[in-house]
Formats: structure tokens, C-alpha cells, sequence
């Protein structure tokens, strides 16, 4: 008579296993776009900058990899992917390969690697103003986001223990040291594009 009942029991769960896991998956698909985006920010530029560039975390939560094929801005009249690759002992930029964003990951885009290039701004950036850039993506399709525009690196990077402190201050060397092989290189008139306080 136990056993039968333990049967049974087993018999219930199983049948209604499929049902469950069903209802779990539909609860994960409410809970998350495929694709979201955040700490979106645009740099803010001096009025005299024509160009600026915006960063943010792609994140994936689908099973599937997906590809990041263009962006657009009102901001600017070109948008461009970049990634700042280097030749030798010079950093420049050029138009982005490939931006893979993996399955269930996040692709960081950020000064000194991969960014949103914005190209003849329209007017000028201010600081503390939000700006909407639309992004198109293979699978998921178009991803609207809100931007902050924010000087230099947003308050999430900037931590007050001495060792994160350190290494900020190692990040913006790094950053002031690329810029710097950026300009010259623009001098030497190998740069796509005068590329002032951005990379
Ligand atoms: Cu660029």
C-alpha cells in the first residue's frame, strides 16, 4: 500500500514536472528582456569638441550569442562603432569587427575598447542632461537606452578604498597615456578623426 502510494506520488510529479518547468520558463522570459542595457553614459565634451563617445554594459540573458550591428544617436551626425586597437606603440581607432555580446554575459563597452563614436555633434553636451541612442542587435533586435551625460568616468568607477582609489588612478594614466598616442597619431595623420577628449 506505501509502495503504491510513493507511485503515485512519483506519477504526479511527473506529469505535472512539464507544467511547472513551462510556467519557470515563462516567469524568466517576464522577468528579463533578451538584451538590456546599463550605466549607459555619453562623455561630456567641451563646446568646441566635434566629437564624444558613449559607453555602456550590453548584457545577454538569452541562450543564444548575439552581435551588436549599429547604433544611432540624434546627438551626432554620424555614429560609428569603434574599438581602439593597437599598432605598435600607437593606440587608434577604427571601425569595430564583430560586437559579440556571449550568451547569459555582458560585453563591457568602455573607454580604451570597444565604443559608440559620436561624429559632428549637433550642439553641445550637458553635463547631468539624458540623451536616448537606439541600438540594433542580430537577435534581439532594436534596444532603446537612456544615457546620462556625464564628465570623464561615472561615480560607479570612482570608489573610495585606496586600493580601488589606486586603481583608478592606474586606469586614468592608462587612458591620458592612449589619448595622447591618439593625438599623435592624428598629428601624423593616420587617425580617422580628430578625436579629442574621447576614445
Ligand atoms: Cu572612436
Amino acid at each position: 500500500m506505501k509502495l503504491l502510494f510513493i507511485q503515485f506520488l512519483t506519477i504526479t510529479v511527473l506529469s505535472f514536472g512539464p507544467i511547472w518547468n513551462k510556467h519557470a520558463e515563462l516567469f524568466a522570459a517576464e522577468k528579463h528582456p533578451p538584451m538590456t542595457v546599463e550605466q549607459a553614459w555619453v562623455r561630456a565634451v567641451p563646446p568646441v569638441s566635434k566629437n564624444s563617445a558613449a559607453y555602456m554594459l550590453l548584457h545577454n540573458h538569452s541562450d543564444d550569442e548575439d552581435i551588436l550591428l549599429s547604433a544611432q544617436s540624434d546627438l551626432a551626425s554620424v555614429t560609428e562603432l569603434h574599438e581602439v586597437v593597437k599598432k605598435g606603440d600607437l593606440m587608434s581607432m577604427q571601425p569595430a569587427g564583430r560586437v559579440v555580446v556571449p550568451s547569459h554575459g555582458i560585453l563591457p563597452l568602455k573607454p580604451g575598447g570597444i565604443h559608440i563614436m559620436l561624429i559632428n555633434l549637433k550642439s553641445p553636451l550637458k553635463t547631468g542632461d539624458q540623451t536616448t541612442l537606439r541600438l540594433k542587435f542580430k537577435n534581439a533586435g532594436e534596444v532603446t537606452v537612456t544615457a546620462q551625460i556625464l564628465e570623464g568616468m561615472p561615480d560607479s568607477e570612482h570608489h573610495h578604498d585606496s586600493k580601488a582609489h589606486d586603481a583608478s588612478h592606474t586606469t586614468h594614466h592608462h587612458s591620458a597615456e592612449e589619448h595622447n598616442k591618439i593625438h599623435s597619431e592624428h598629428a601624423e595623420g593616420k587617425a580617422m578623426h580628430k578625436h579629442s577628449d574621447s576614445n
